[in-house]
């Protein structure tokens, strides 16, 4: 007879959506996967790529096994290894190199694979055994950091609006986010406000496919997005529509902002921003009098060189209109900050050894240091050499002999390539995780479904196992998953209240216990003066590195989400890479013409960093003097070997050393 039954669970992949899921196991496989309906967020529907979880997990590629590294660095030829064997080693390795040059030799490069609370980025997994052994710390800045800094120095957090309030908006600007793409459950809301006459616009240099669906797309010109939210308000003082009372009462700062507005009428804006300017008259004067106004800003906007300002000065638009006095108004960026639950890494298990920051973003530079040199780079969770800046300089720093790689991973990516130990991991059906979405207000829990494929171990079991090769006695760092579980929901705070771990494991998921609606400024902004500040005269504007195209490459290239992988997860999946294609670039008629280039053409993408080829495709999609090339795929997979990692800089963003992943020159040529 066979037995089947629905285990409920959750994506752990670095989507805003979260979806709750439902596996379905039928003697002890997994056969199947839908959407959880009854969640009221994510509606049961999952995501073309996700939809192929299941043969995901069992892909012929997976990583079933600890394996040593054989053929040179970079080969990719690995021989399996017992788990016992490479604990042994690890641990051999590890303790030489503290004993040799300190804890802070070690970087445990954690990625996003997984953003669960358990075995993942939010939970911070890992960095209790980190901490105990005085490791470097790891700045995960590499998403969203510069955004959240910019939204934080206006509002005093980077949370802001329930995305589920986006039904009650009459007015939407969709800027710098590919809905339909990134996190198309907000689509479903945006729809709902639509039925009741909203106008939705798309703020993007590319006509994307929510652009297409959009009521108005603006194509402006990339990093000029300050601009273009500082002209907005221009408008609206123009028409008298600010709202006065909010001003005074809610926010602080305001003549300094409003001589800042000043300088950039709609004329002035449009020569930066490439909008015309009777469309940003026309967006200003819709703006002056539609409350209420919800503004999705997500992380397009501030992967530039001025990205972090763009966001905060997006950010002070509600403060003008009072849009945050009414559900459905405001701005919607990650509602993480809302999410309180009890995160503890231990920071203080080896209070005797300060130890530095390393930053995700600038893996090539830390990889290079000879003075404090790198002698371990641990990765999980995380594909550097296919998602990080400067390919070409991280395949450099991998490549050195004298440092010690381990990869935790469920593929063989091109990273594991450069390891020298593997350890295999779990997928999402086979370990236990509590989650959060960043794009809605609810907690997720996720049931293991069915056990461990091969001999992977989820992350949780695998610094267990590491701490006791290490003969570490810490008692938290052999905490079961169920305890740390317990432990994330022992916050005491009121959003928690209610919210059990019995609860989320028998109906998969609980909103947070805020009131619904939810209207997160109601009582004042969380800065010291309980006001929302404004950006001060002379700090509302940075411009794109792009601006300046002076030198022998002229073309502004932005490299999105791709819409069948989840960063370079998937990239192996034979159907998805086959709906990707060959690596393709975007470019206008224009500028295609004036290189002689033409549509279909394998052309040859370069600048000071790299080169890529790709397909070039002629379309109206993006204007003159701006390409587009996705992020996503497999370097290992694509005919020369890289991906368009290869052409950005490792650069900081103006906060929190965002990466500015679309904020780079390039040209373009024929394939010599
Ligand atoms: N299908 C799919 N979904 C994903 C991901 C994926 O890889 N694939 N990645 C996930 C992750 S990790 C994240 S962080 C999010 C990212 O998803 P989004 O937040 O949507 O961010 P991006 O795709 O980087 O950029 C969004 C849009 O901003 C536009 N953009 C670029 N520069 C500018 C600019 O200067 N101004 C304006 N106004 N727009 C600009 C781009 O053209 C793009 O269409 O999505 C998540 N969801
Ligand atoms: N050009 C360009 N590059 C970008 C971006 C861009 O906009 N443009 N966006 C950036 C953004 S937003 C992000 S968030 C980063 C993401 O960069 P990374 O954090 O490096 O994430 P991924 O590339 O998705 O690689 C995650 C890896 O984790 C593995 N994994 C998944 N789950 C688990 C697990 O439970 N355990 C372990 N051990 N491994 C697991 C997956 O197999 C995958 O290989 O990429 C950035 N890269
Ligand atoms: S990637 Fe996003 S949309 Fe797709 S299943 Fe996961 S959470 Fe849902
Ligand atoms: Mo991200």
């Amino acid at each position: 007879m066979t037995r089947e039954l629905n285990v409920l669970g959750a994506c752990p992949l670095d989507c805003p959506d979260t979806c709750s899921w439902v596996v379905t196991v039928r003697d002890g496989e997994a056969v199947g996967l839908r959407g959880n309906k009854v969640q009221p967020y994510t509606r049961g529907a999952l995501c073309v790529k996700v939809n192929r979880y299941v043969e995901h997990t069992k892909a012929a590629d997976r990583i079933l096994y600890p394996m040593r590294r054989i053929g040179p660095k970079g080969s990719g030829r690995f021989t399996r290894i017992g788990w016992d064997e490479a604990l042994d080693e690890i641990a051999r390795r590890l303790t030489a190199i503290i004993e040799e040059f300190g804890g802070e030799a070690i970087w445990p490069y954690q990625g996003t694979g997984t953003l669960g609370y358990i075995q993942g980025e939010s939970g911070l997994a890992g960095w209790r055994l980190w901490n105990a052994l005085g490791a470097s710390r790891h700045d995960l800045n590499i998403c969203s950091r510069a955004g959240n800094l910019g939204l934080a120095r206006t509002n005093g957090t980077p949370g802001g609006m329930d995305p589920e309030m986006f039904a009650r908006s009459r007015l939407i600007l969709l800027w710098g986010t590919n809905t339909l793409t990134s996190g198309h459950h907000l689509w479903k809301f945006i729809q709902d406000a639509r039925a009741d006459g909203a106008h939705v616009v798309a703020i993007d240099p590319i006509r994307t496919r929510t652009a297409d669906q959009a009521d108005e797309h603006l194509a402006i010109r990339p990093g000029t997005d300050a601009v273009l939210a500082l002209a907005l308000v221009h408008v609206v003082l123009d028409e008298g529509a600010e709202d006065r009372d909010f001003i005074e009462r809610h926010t602080e700062g305001w003549e300094g902002f409003e001589r800042e507005v000043r300088k950039y009428p709609p004329k002035v804006a449009a020569e930066i921003t490439g909008i015309p300017e009777k469309t940003i008259r026309a967006l200003g004067v819709r703006l002056a009098h539609t409350r209420p106004t919800a503004i999705r800003a997500t992380m397009g906007v501030q992967r530039h060189q001025g990205g972090g300002t763009a966001m905060r000065t997006i950010a002070c638009i509600p403060g003008v209109t009072g849009d945050w006095r009414h559900p459905g108004g405001g701005v919607a960026y990650s509602t993480s900050a809302h999410v309180p639950l009890r995160v503890d890494p231990r920071r203080g298990l080896r209070p005797e050894t300060p130890t530095r920051t390393l930053t995700m973003t600038r893996l090539a530079e830390g990889l290079a240091d000879t003075r404090r040199p790198v002698k371990c780079l641990w990765v999980y969770a995380a594909n550097p050499m296919g998602s990080t800046s400067d390919q070409n300089r991280v395949r450099e720093g991998l490549l050195r002999e004298d440092l010690f790689t381990v990869v935790m991973e469920q593929f063989p990516t091109d990273t594991v390539d450069y390891a020298d130990i593997v350890l295999p991991a779990t997928m999402q059906f086979e370990h236990a995780d509590l989650h959060a979405g960043y794009g809605h207000m609810y907690l997720m829990w996720n049931e293991p479904a069915v056990p461990p494929a091969g001999e992977s171990a989820s992350t949780t079991e695998t610094f267990r196992r590491l701490a006791r090769a290490m003969g570490l006695t810490e008692p938290s760092l052999y905490a079961s998953d169920l305890e740390i579980a317990e432990e994330l929901l022992s916050a005491d705070h009121p959003a928690l209240a209610g919210v059990t771990l019995e609860r989320l494991r028998a109906e998969g998921w609980a909103r947070l216990n805020y009131p619904n609606p939810f209207v997160p400024f109601a009582g004042g902004f969380p800065t010291p003066s309980r006001r929302l500040r404004f950006v001060p005269e002379g700090k509302g504007y940075v411009p794109p590195a792009t601006a300046r195209a002076d030198g022998p490459y002229k073309l502004a290239l932005i490299t999105p989400a791709p819409h069948v992988f989840l960063n370079t997860v998937f990239g192996n999946n034979p159907e998805l890479a086959r709906r990707a294609g060959a690596p393709k670039v975007l470019v206008n008629a224009k500028d295609a013409a004036d290189r002689g280039l033409s549509d279909g053409q394998r052309v040859r993408v370069f600048n000071g960093h790299g080169a890529m080829t790709a397909e070039l495709q002629v379309s109206d999609r993006v204007a003159p003097g701006v390409v587009a090339a996705p992020k996503g795929s497999w370097p290992k997979l694509s005919p020369d070997g890289v991906n368009v990692n290869v052409l950005v800089e490792e650069r900081d963003a103006d906060m929190g050393r965002g990466a500015v992943y679309h904020d780079n020159l390039v040209e373009i040529g024929p394939v010599p």
